[in-house]
């Protein structure tokens, strides 16, 4: 299979990218949904910012408060036996029995445009930043489908109460309408399919917080986009393999004369992110007619093996164009990538050979 890295990758990386918030840094620009919209690709990025006033034994940690409308900091002594900082993106502090994450950087949406779909103008300032108490942690990893005139923005939104699936639409990428969580905690990695199927919509999830669960792939349906149902089972993880330790919708579905084509994420144990893909029944996405047995894309480029959280390939949408699909994808959870790849060669990867 012929993948191919674009030239300029990253496209998009933190240091070309002026901080939204006063004495902060961008340490992350990923994780982007996609979409086409007047002759224009539009990224909409994940932007990470990390305060700057931490002192050389301090973390700190970005709240927004709901009440105040602005963005407090909660700050751990790196000395404090309590405080786990082995992951760089989160804290874990135990105290007395009682177990607490924290994130490092707060995460809002932000527009990227290009007429060319390589070369990128970051917008100024946010299109969604947090705004209610579902979102105090952040807000990461928007997909984003287009039905009819409106594009359906749906993303993650962390804070204490866990990481619920919110969604938000607009007509236009200028402003947007709040459509509510659509998903409750925990889960993320929502994919909306871009159309009714047999008089329904669907949607890939990914719940996670069982005891006896683990986080695996299951789907939705609905009649109108904002209440869904139907919850089923759908795509499990596999040991030995490299979507053993957790998995999730990446880019949103689109058709092939074959069927639904999906690509996922999968990870390992070591935090190992790769990317793959399902081939999925036409009439019925749920069932599922073929899957990648090895990854289709791993981390293998300097960007995608080194950064803010290193040996990942992670994407929200890709933009397809006749047998090409190209693939936006975060790398390293810190900057922004391009790879094309044929419709073609991702179906005989999938063992469809009838091409
Ligand atoms: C994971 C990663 C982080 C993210 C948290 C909360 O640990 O995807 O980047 O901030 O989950 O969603």
């Amino acid at each position: 299979m012929e993948i191919k890295r674009n030239a300029k990758n990253p496209l998009i990386s933190p240091r070309t990218v002026k901080p939204f918030l006063e004495g902060y840094e961008v340490i992350g620009t990923f994780n982007a949904g996609v979409a086409a919209y007047q002759g224009e690709t539009i990224l909409m990025l994940r932007v990470a910012e990390r305060p700057l006033c931490a002192k050389q034994n301090e973390v700190a940690s970005p709240v927004y408060d709901v009440k105040k409308d602005a963005i407090e900091l909660l700050y751990f002594d790196k000395n404090d036996e309590s405080c786990d900082f082995s992951d760089p993106r989160m804290i874990y502090v135990t105290r007395q029995g009682d177990k607490k994450t924290y994130l490092t950087s707060i995460s809002y949406l932000r527009i990227a445009r290009s007429k060319d779909g390589e070369n990128f103008t970051v917008e100024p300032k946010p299109f969604v930043f947090p705004f209610n108490q579902y979102m105090t942690y952040g807000i990461e990893d928007p997909r984003i489908t287009r039905i009819e005139d409106t594009y359906y923005i749906t993303f993650s939104a962390v804070s204490p109460l866990g990481i619920v699936v919110a969604m938000v639409s607009t007509k236009d990428f200028v402003s947007y309408t709040d459509e509510g969580n659509i998903l409750h905690s925990d889960n993320k990695d929502v994919t909306i399919f871009p159309e009714k199927i047999g008089g329904k919509y669907y949607a890939l999830h990914r719940p996670s917080t069982s005891v006896f669960g683990k986080p695996e792939m299951w789907i939705a349906s609905s009649e109108n986009l904002k209440y869904w149902g139907q919850h089923t089972f759908f795509a499990g993880l596999r040991e030995g393999m490299w979507d053993s330790q957790r998995m999730g919708a990446g880019a949103v579905p689109f058709k092939t004369p074959y069927g639904w084509l999906e690509i996922y994420h999968g990870a390992t144990s070591d935090n190992r992110y790769c990317l793959g893909a399902m081939l999925l029944d036409l009439e019925d996405p749920s069932k599922i007619i073929a899957r990648s047995k090895d990854a289709m894309i791993v981390p293998e480029a300097s960007y995608e093996c080194n950064g803010f959280f290193g040996d990942v390939v992670f994407t929200c949408g890709a933009v397809i164009e006749d047998d090409t699909v190209k693939l936006y994808y975060g790398a390293s959870d810190e900057s922004t990538a391009l790879l094309t790849v044929s419709v073609r060669d991702i179906l005989l990867h999938l063992g469809i050979t009838a091409i």
